[in-house]
């Protein structure tokens, strides 16, 4: 996969993908991530990119025709190209998923106080990270390239996500490491003693548990089988 990200702050990100398992996973060619600086894209003498707003009002509008020129010497057909903008669709494990199918992604990210509004006529989509305003849609771009860049193939261990909280439409179960106990906090006796079905099954519960007392609306999102309605109604049960 290939993820161009427009912006006028590339510094703002670069320092993100060069840690950890995303440096990893582009060293190992799983991906590829550009920055690229749409200031190149002014053709005013002072590069400027924004303009007061028609109208007026307070702030600058980023203007459609540095974008345009941005987009056009950046995409080509196998391009999903996505304006990062609180007025997006939420983001949602999900949608990380259907994103880390693509070929190439470009995530446009704007500052100041909002777009030219004909800009939303170049992009096949619009993402929200959630309910709050940021100075501009960089660290939204980290989010996304984050979260779809782990799922690629070969970036961690299929094991490593397949379990992960919302992957299955759940919050994930407890996890523990040694020691046994600390400052008199144990380890449920269930992940010691190795019986694999036992620790299944006390995962899918404590799963279930975290999800009905944190989330409960993810529960009325998702089909439950017989097993997780049986414990489900043991953990209700139990909080009586
Ligand atoms: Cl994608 N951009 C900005 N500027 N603010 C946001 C956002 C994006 N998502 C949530 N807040």
């Amino acid at each position: 996969m290939r993820i161009k990200i427009l912006t006028l702050f590339p510094k703002m990100l670069e320092g993100i993908v060069n840690e950890s398992i995303l440096k990893r996973a582009i060293d190992k060619k799983v991906c590829q991530v550009e920055f690229i600086d749409m200031r190149g894209y002014s053709l005013d003498k002072h590069h400027h990119v924004d303009d007061t707003p028609y109208g007026g009002g307070a702030g600058m509008v980023l203007a459609c025709d540095v974008v345009d020129r941005a987009i056009l010497a950046n995409a080509d057909a196998a391009s999903y190209k996505i304006l990062m903008t609180p007025q997006g669709r939420p983001y949602q494990q999900k949608i990380a998923k259907e994103l880390s199918l693509k070929e190439e992604l470009i995530l446009i990210c704007g500052h100041y106080e909002g777009f030219d509004e004909r800009i939303r006529s170049y992009v096949d989509d619009e993402i929200s990270i959630g309910d709050y305003v940021l100075t501009g849609g960089e660290l939204a771009a980290a989010v996304i390239c984050d979260s779809v860049i782990r799922l690629l193939d070969h970036a961690i261990k299929k094991e490593s996500y397949e379990d992960d909280s919302f992957s299955n439409g759940l919050l994930e179960y407890p996890q523990y490491t040694r020691p046994a106990e600390y400052k008199g906090m144990t380890v449920p006796p269930v992940l010691v003693n190795g019986n694999h079905k036992l620790i299944k099954e006390y995962r899918l519960k404590e799963s279930l548990r975290k999800t009905f007392l944190r989330r409960p609306e993810l529960l009325k999102e998702r089909n439950l089988t017989e097993e997780e309605v049986k414990l489900l109604k043991e953990i209700k049960e139990e909080l009586k």
